[in-house]
């Protein structure tokens, strides 16, 4: 096992990674920005190191400095947690020239996955469902020859995006010229890549993830999670498993194994799929990281998927055969984010004045708040995750309703996602399980 890590991250998953690391006896490094010096990472830390100004750009994003970070601190391993760096494949193989271990997949894992035009032809090649689309696309008359063949309405997305970022959809052929055009300069313009391709836009679907580990000869999966309660494509619940049949769960999650064998995945990674109304399902992108929603997959599986992150880029191979992941009760985690959900979800920031966490049996809260901490302006509004665990769903619920009404988090003019919560879960769709990617703007939208 590694003797120090850096941990290239802030926040709630900056002090996750910290609490494995320090269950695995390896000492822990935290970079942070000046901003996040008295961050609760940083204070629980056995090191600190400041690597630039607020500025994500000049800190979390400051690959020299991390590095330097690294090499001063004696470092033998960086952990990038999700966001940032955690994708970025350059990083990795920097990390790697300078003999630091990267906690993560391999450079070769995030080129394959990285661009989606290219997940999808890794899909194909295992014979993975995708949406019926076409490869990265060479000009508008190929468009427009695909639109006509697939139908309308048709998606366009940004090979380079990612999470919902740089897509459109399009309703007729009169609007497609245009729109290839607007979408191949915006993504260049987002992400240094013009390439756009297109897919057949799936209406009213649930948004499925498949967890899986890899250690670069085996993969096995740990389930799936639904996330299909998202805002502009921020996800504010999710909960595993799904409510999917079991025929469906099972052909999804195989599916997933397939791919990650296929290109020998090492660490832990996401596969996303879209699942229409009669259970046909199609993988969509893959992310190669650990991601803010993994606490349910580790209430489901008893599994500390940081631990397995740590014990795979130190080269140990994974230690359990696919039959021996349990899939027991049922997870939920709500997002509690410091906006303001009658303001558009607008940020809202703010000094914690008055903090409980909920706690008894089944409840987990991930949170690197305490009293007195101020929230800074410069990051995502994530601030704590509360995760419960039960026998089964409407349990589940139950417990997050109890778990909420326990929860004060407070502060001169701070607003939380809490009160939209409660909400969520009084919902009758969402009570029967009947929530597609719409669930947001169709039942909540008053
Ligand atoms: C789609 C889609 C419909 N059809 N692709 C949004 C996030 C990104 N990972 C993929 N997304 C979508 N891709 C096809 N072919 C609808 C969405 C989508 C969505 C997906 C999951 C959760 C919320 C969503 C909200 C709007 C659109």
């Amino acid at each position: 096992m590694f003797k120090k890590v850096l941990i290239a991250n802030r926040g709630e998953i900056a002090l996750r990674i910290l609490r494995t690391a320090k269950e695995l006896g390896v000492k822990v490094v935290v970079a942070h920005s000046d901003v996040d010096a008295k961050s609760l990472p940083v204070l629980l830390a056995d090191e600190a190191l400041c690597i630039g100004p607020a500025s994500s750009a000049q800190s979390y994003l400051n690959i020299p400095n991390l590095l330097s970070a690294a090499v001063v601190s004696g470092a033998d391993a960086i952990h990038p947690g999700y966001g940032f760096l955690a994708e970025n494949a350059q990083f990795a193989e920097m990390c790697r020239d300078y003999g630091i271990i990267f906690i993560g997949p391999t450079p070769d894992n995030m080129r394959a996955l990285g661009d989606k035009a290219n997940a999808r032809k890794v899909a194909r090649e295992a014979g993975v469902p995708i949406v019926p689309g076409t490869d990265a696309l060479v000009d508008v008359d190929e468009a427009k020859q695909a639109a006509a063949e697939i139908g309308y309405p048709v998606i366009l997305k940004a090979s380079a995006g990612g999470g919902g970022r740089g897509m459109r959809v399009v309703h007729n052929d009169a609007d497609l010229e245009r729109n290839v055009l607007q979408a191949k300069e915006e993504a260049k313009a987002a992400f240094g890549n013009p390439e756009v391709y297109l897919e057949k836009y799936i209406e009213e679907p649930k948004h499925i993830e498949v967890q899986v580990l890899g250690d670069g000869e085996r993969v096995i999966h740990l389930w799936e999670r639904d996330c299909s309660i998202q805002r502009r494509h921020q996800k504010l619940l999710e909960e595993a498993p799904s409510t999917l049949p079991k025929a469906v769960r099972t052909a999804i999650t195989e599916s997933a194994v397939r791919l990650a064998s296929h290109v020998g995945y090492k660490s832990a990674g996401t596969l996303e799929y879209l699942v229409d109304r009669e259970g046909n399902f199609y993988f969509i992108e893959m992310n190669t990281r650990i991601q803010v929603e993994h606490p349910v997959t580790e209430m489901i599986t008893g599994l500390d998927l940081v631990a397995e992150q740590f014990r795979i880029a130190a080269g140990e191979k994974l230690a359990y055969p696919q039959d021996q992941i349990p899939c027991r009760g049922h997870a939920i985690e709500v997002r509690i984010n410091a906006e303001d959900p009658s303001k558009d979800f607008r940020p809202s920031i703010g000094k914690i004045e008055t903090l409980h966490f909920p706690g008894g049996p089944g409840v987990r809260v991930d949170s690197h708040l305490y009293t007195g901490y101020s929230i800074p302006p410069n990051y995502d509004s994530l601030v704590a995750k509360v995760i419960v665990h039960a026998s089964d769903r409407d349990k589940a619920i139950h417990r997050m309703q109890r778990a909420l009404f326990e929860t004060a988090l407070e502060g001169p003019g701070l607003k939380t996602t809490i009160p939209f919560h409660r909400k969520v879960l009084e919902n009758a769709f969402f009570r029967r399980g009947a929530v597609y990617t719409n669930f947001i703007a169709r039942r909540m939208s008053e």
